[in-house]
């Protein structure tokens, strides 16, 4: 018997996902939302369920509805994606207890690196260097804790063991703020994650974004694919990433990549993770681990040539799979652009009707996306239309590809951020690979008039 596999996901990563079945000779079972019937995937898809109505939480992340189809349909696994359920830890616990394979880690390894406390502590355990700061309980006395964070040294990041991804964490400039931003973190972490847990970090201010991809084969055995540097961001939303990270110190990159295989290793980690650091004047800081694929996952595959979507599914599905470090290859420069469905200066979400469109194609072009033309773009999920993805010899000339894909690509009845992207493409700063995580917010969107 073939393996059957639900993707609980929507959009350009589900049909990614029914790609990678296909050439697993995997059948697939989609679920969608009443909002989602045009979605291209279903058609590919072997078998479909409507789970519920439009708005995500009584569909996308109801998990009775999405156990149910998995049970009606007989599904050996449950293919999470990004976002939604993929790094909720109970919804896996769920799936294994009723006799669906979660592709993905264990609920537990889930847990504890959603508690970005126990995630600090076994990064640290394995070797990777973390952001220095202060993670035991929050002394009563408020004379010890000033103690504590003028040790650290202002300013300070305080950030809730609940949050991450950007939510829970807050700047502190000085001592005469630490208790009531304490205090403030503390009460939003409590309303928005029911755990009032902080911990302390010195503020790294002006540091890149850089991740290492790792995949794990469940029983103590790791690899890495490399780097990906992602610090062209505003709001937390990545809008831009490449593979490798260029300009990196080799000698932290090395120490960084052993000891995230240690963390690996310790852990017994079970399909693909991201391992996030901020990197400053030569050194990595650990900051959290996603226990998910990424949605810039294809730069890495671009540079690797390895499949990592289908390693997911051979590693969750016990098929045979090598992962073995000597025999990952690296090849040139990534770069992968987000299309959102927004307006380019407001940012503002622009769902609605796609009139006409034409997609970018030829040498060293790769474009994931869901999008057609007389597709009605919904106003309830994230605004991701397309994913353009350019492959070259340098990072100037996989710049300069980006450029010309862009060039060729044009959506009508909808706006979109291609402008933007036109605009960074060719921004000084961007390609002299000289911006943080702040250029995009605090430079590049000020100067333009
Ligand atoms: C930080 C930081 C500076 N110093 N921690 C934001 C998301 C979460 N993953 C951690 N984040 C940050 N943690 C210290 N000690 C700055 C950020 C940060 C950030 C990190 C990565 C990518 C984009 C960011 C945007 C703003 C702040």
């Amino acid at each position: 018997m073939p393996f059957k596999v639900l993707i609980a996901n929507r959009g350009e990563i589900a049909l990614r996902a029914i790609r990678a079945c296909k050439e697993l000779n995997i059948s697939t079972v989609s679920v969608y939302s009443e909002g989602d019937k045009d979605l291209k995937h279903l058609k590919f898809s072997d078998e479909t369920v409507c789970i519920g109505p439009a708005s995500p939480l009584e569909s996308y992340l109801n998990t009775p509805a999405i156990l149910s189809a998995a049970e009606l349909t007989q599904v050996d696994a449950i293919y999470p994606g990004y976002g939604f359920l993929a790094e909720d830890y109970s919804f896996a616990e769920m799936c294994e207890k009723s006799g669906f394979k979660f592709i993905g880690p264990s609920s537990e390894t889930i847990k504890n690196m959603g508690d970005k406390i126990t995630a600090k502590t076994l990064a640290e355990e394995s070797g990777i260097q973390i952001v220095p700061g202060y993670k035991n309980d929050i002394p009563k006395d408020p004379e010890k804790f000033k103690n504590i964070a003028k040790e650290i040294g202002y300013p300070i990041m305080i950030k809730a063991t609940a949050g991450g991804g950007g939510r829970g964490m807050r700047v502190v400039e000085s001592e005469d703020e630490l208790i009531s931003s304490a205090e403030i973190t503390m009460q939003e972490a409590k309303n928005a994650f029911g755990n009032e847990k902080i911990y302390l970090e010195k503020f790294i201010p002006n540091p890149r974004h850089i991740e290492i991809q790792v995949i794990g084969d469940g029983k103590g055995h790791a690899i890495h694919l490399g780097t990906r540097d992602c610090s062209m961001q505003r709001r937390h939303q990545k809008i831009i990433e490449e593979a490798p990270a260029k300009n990196i110190d080799q000698d932290a990159l090395e120490k960084t990549y052993e000891a995230s295989i240690n963390l690996c290793k310790k852990l017994k980690y079970e399909g693909a993770g991201t391992i996030e650091f901020l990197y400053e004047n030569g050194e990595f800081y650990f900051i959290e681990m996603n226990t998910r694929i990424q949605v810039e996952h294809p730069v890495t595959e671009m540079i690797t040539g390895f499949d990592i979507v289908k390693a997911q599914l051979r590693i969750a599905l016990e098929m045979d799979i090598k992962l073995d470090q000597d025999s990952i290859n690296f090849f040139g420069h990534a770069i992968e652009c987000r299309i959102n469905a927004e307006d380019p200066k407001t940012f503002q979400p622009s769902p609605g009707k796609i009139t006409k469109m034409h997609i970018p194609g030829g040498f060293g072009i790769r474009y994931d996306s869901h999008i057609y033309g007389g597709y009605v773009v919904p106003p309830y999920y994230d605004s991701l239309l397309a994913k353009i993805i350019t492959l070259a010899n340098s990072r100037n000339s996989t710049i300069k590809r980006m450029i010309s894909a862009l060039d060729e690509f044009f959506i009508e009845g909808i706006k979109t951020n291609h402008s933007l992207h036109q605009e960074i493409l060719h921004d000084k700063t961007f390609i002299d690979n000289k911006h943080t995580i702040n250029y995009l917010e605090n430079e590049f969107l000020k100067n333009d008039g």
